[in-house]
């Protein structure tokens, strides 16, 4: 199997190779074959009396110990990895919370209010009243009641039940998955998975669909904050690839996902002093800040700064010998950076205190000192270039334009140049006509287990022409943004007529002078909660619910437990979801059955399994097809 189909990535995955360095990709070749009991879901270590295992194949004994059978093993299983999933959304939320109350204490003077407008329609839609307050006092009582979402109370979630349909709220309320805090339905999740407790594997599986829409409600926290102290993110032409790293810069990558640090470290690296300081030690471009992951989809769409790749590749850009530092938060880091780094003269620097790597520099970063650490950061860096090897440096001259930042707000403003008054009358009616058959959100990861992007580029191009509109989150994003798919170029070379004249409609009245791009970029993986505000909005106007909506989901390389909990939620709300990568629930006919048909029955959403990226395209299309003959229009 190829790596890759970037050039980028084999170029600097080569340079390993001939260095001798390990990558993932080495390191999964050494796993082989791995482990068929968990690739089925089929082993089970929550107590002491086991590690147990049952063989997938029927030999063998049929039970654990305390007599878990297959079903209840892998519906325990994939539970337990949505609780870590929204345990991770969960953090990462509750961070922005407590910040954005720093803020309105005035005790985080970094963080100012930066969009008075996303906090006034955050705070009148949860019920935090704006009339004549001032915007700390309205900070204050939001970020007060984001933070109630944590813990157990006795209503719904105000960050969830405030953001979908009301027919979504009936039906969760009906099967009694209505989640009443984000880390009670995570603590729930452990509790009923635990050792002796429930051993229904449809009602553990029903647990874990109230615990993932705590993690809906945590993303949609998340993002909202994010809007509020950074500013919601409007459409921003940049570049993606490694070559957007400079030879005679001082690079540094920003990775991770919360952008509490990363827009700070963007903000202070254009301040003059510190790009004199990299010119003083030899860097005449003087500091260049790149992205990696979702903190690279963040300080993409607010600031216009290059991403370098994406999650599985991420080795790569240390790999080129140019990179100075790689600045990490949290999450979809590989612990491998801090060996790859010291193989180079590349510095890592760990930031947060619960996601320390040993041989890394820790920078603690706080918030009333965010500048602070944000300069002592840039200042390691510049320290890091001078000890740079020029002759190790092999930069693959490979980048691509993307334009990145369609937040729901800047996709309703461009529709608006269309139709002031009605701004979603366009979509819809182009909905209605088959002008747009349908609509697919792309989110999710890269693997090892598949060729990298090979199943982001094969699907795009066959969905977009069959008209399919295309948004997309995380490290999808980084994929159609390091192939070009997120430019007007795109639009006129692969998407079929229908698509082609809305995108072109669109953005010939918003002034860009032709069509919007393929795909358009909706942020990081908290942000897949934009593209639901949408489906919300159109169903809304159409007075149906979104399990009647022709959209769909895909994540064609999902590798984390954040990912699983984002496709769960998903398909609650009504959306099929497509996985590329087999998920381990095979060992269970019960679970597998649940998720891929009777998940139907309950919410409307399930999970289509195809690893082949053509049958994954042509199988989405049919439910697109499927669900508009239900809505009485053209199939
Ligand atoms: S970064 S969760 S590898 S999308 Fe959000 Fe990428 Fe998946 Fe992490």
């Amino acid at each position: 199997m190829e790596k890759s189909i970037d050039n980028a990535t084999l170029s600097a995955v080569e340079n390993a190779e001939i260095s001798g360095i390990q990558t993932v990709w080495d390191r999964y070749a050494a796993q082989l074959p791995q482990c068929g009991f968990g690739e089925t879901g089929l082993c089970c270590r929550h107590c002491m009396q086991g590690p147990c295992r049952i063989s997938p194949f029927g030999d063998g004994p049929k039970a654990g110990v305390c007599g878990a059978n297959a079903d209840v093993m892998v519906s325990r299983g994939i539970s337990r990895a949505v609780a870590a999933g929204t345990a991770s959304h969960g953090g990462h939320a509750k961070h922005m919370a407590h910040t954005l109350l720093k803020s309105a204490m005035g005790e985080a003077p970094d963080y100012p209010i930066r969009d008075e407008a996303k906090l006034k329609a955050v705070a009148n839609r949860i019920g935090v009243n704006t009339n004549k307050r001032d915007m700390k006092a309205i900070a204050m009582d939001v970020a007060t009641k984001a933070l109630e979402d944590f813990s157990e109370k006795d209503s719904p979630l105000v960050c969830a039940a405030t953001t979908v349909t009301k027919g979504r709220v009936d039906t969760f309320l009906k099967f009694g998955v209505v989640p009443t805090g984000i880390d009670s339905a995570i603590a729930e999740s452990m509790h009923r998975t635990t050792y002796g407790v429930d051993s229904d594997p449809v009602n553990i599986l029903l647990g874990a669909i109230r615990c993932a829409l705590a993690d809906y409600a945590a993303c949609h926290m998340a993002t909202d904050i994010a809007d509020i102290l950074f500013g919601t993110p409007t459409p921003v032409a940049t570049r993606a690839n490694l070559g957007v790293l400079k030879k005679n810069a001082v690079n540094i990558a920003l990775h991770g996902h919360n952008p509490l640090l990363s827009d700070i470290v963007a903000q202070v690296a254009d301040e003059k002093g510190m790009n004199d300081k990299a010119k003083a030690a030899g860097a005449s471009d003087g500091i260049n800040v790149v992205g990696v992951c979702c903190t690279g989809n963040e300080i993409m769409m607010r600031h216009k700064i290059p991403m370098a790749t994406s999650s599985v590749s991420q080795e790569t850009v240390i790999l080129t010998g140019a990179l100075d530092a790689m600045v990490v938060d949290y999450q979809c880091i590989m612990p491998s950076l801090s060996g790859i780094g010291e193989c180079y003269h590349t510095q890592l620097i760990t930031t947060m205190p619960i996601a320390k790597i040993p041989k890394a520099v820790h920078i603690e970063f706080h918030e009333a000192t965010a500048k602070e650490s944000a300069r002592k950061i840039i200042e390691t860096a510049i320290e890091a270039f001078k000890k740079r090897d020029p002759n190790r440096v092999n930069i693959p001259d490979v980048s691509s334009t993307a334009f990145a930042g369609f937040s729901t707000e800047a996709i309703m403003g461009a529709l608006s140049f269309v139709n002031k008054e009605d701004p979603l009358k366009p979509l819809i009616d182009n909905i209605v006509a088959g002008n747009i058959y349908g609509v697919c959100l792309f989110a999710g990861c890269n693997t090892v287990k598949v060729t990298q992007d090979a199943n982001y580029s094969a699907m795009v191009k066959e969905l977009a022409k069959n008209n399919v509109l295309i948004l997309a989150t995380g490290c999808a994003s980084g994929a159609f943004a390091r192939h070009g798919f997120m430019t007007p170029e795109a639009t006129q070379k692969y998407a079929g007529p229908g698509l082609k004249a809305l995108l072109n409609a669109v953005g010939q009245a918003a002034g860009l002078g032709g069509p919007l791009p393929l795909v358009l970029h909706m942020g990081s993986c908290v942000d897949n909660t934009r593209a639901a505000d949408v489906a919300v909005a159109v169903a809304n106007k159409l007075g149906v619910d979104l399990h009647m909506l022709p959209v769909v989901a895909s994540a064609p390389e999902p590798v984390t437990e954040k990912a699983v909990a984002i496709g769960t939620w998903a398909v609650a709300a009504g959306l099929p979801t497509h996985l590329g990568v087999v998920p381990p629930v095979l060992g269970s006919k019960v679970v597998t059955e649940v998720l891929t048909s009777a998940a139907r029955d309950f919410f409307g959403g399930y999970f289509i399994v195809e690893p082949d990226p053509m049958k994954a395209a042509e199988k989405l299309i049919a439910v697109i097809s499927e669900r508009r003959k239900g809505l009485g229009l053209s199939a």
